[in-house]
């Protein structure tokens, strides 16, 4: 009996990974150093439906892997947003980038200042 309940077993859980489908998105940031990457990485292991996401410094581009049944780009970007970054065409939720510390501002010193 033992082998067949594990059989059963993991064709259900087969099933239940297959059911959740995962989607991966690359959204283009204004992070500037390893506390932004930090910062953007830990938002988005709080959120419902992401599995893992990875922010490239040099690109500034991070890639979220999430559950397209549990949440969307879209609300994946505010969630970017509201860490005071841009999240593609999203501009950063403005009081959030304010609480940022300087060096993790856009162009690392002045506020106003654009590297692009
Ligand atoms: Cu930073």
């Amino acid at each position: 009996m033992k082998p067949v309940l594990f059989i059963l077993t993991s064709m259900l859980f087969c099933q239940i990974m297959l059911a959740q489908k995962k989607a991966e998105i690359v959204i283009q940031t204004s992070a500037e150093c390893s506390m932004c990457k930090e910062r953007l990485e830990k938002a988005l292991a709080y959120e419902k439906g992401v599995y893992s996401s990875n922010l490239d410094l040099k690109t500034r581009k991070i890639t979220i892997i999430y559950n397209p049944k549990k949440t969307n780009p879209d609300h994946l970007r505010v969630v970017i947003s509201k860490q005071g970054y841009q999240a593609d065409d999203i501009k950063a939720d403005p009081f959030a980038y304010e609480q940022l510390p300087e060096c993790c501002k856009v162009g690392g010193h002045k506020n106003d200042e654009h590297k692009h």
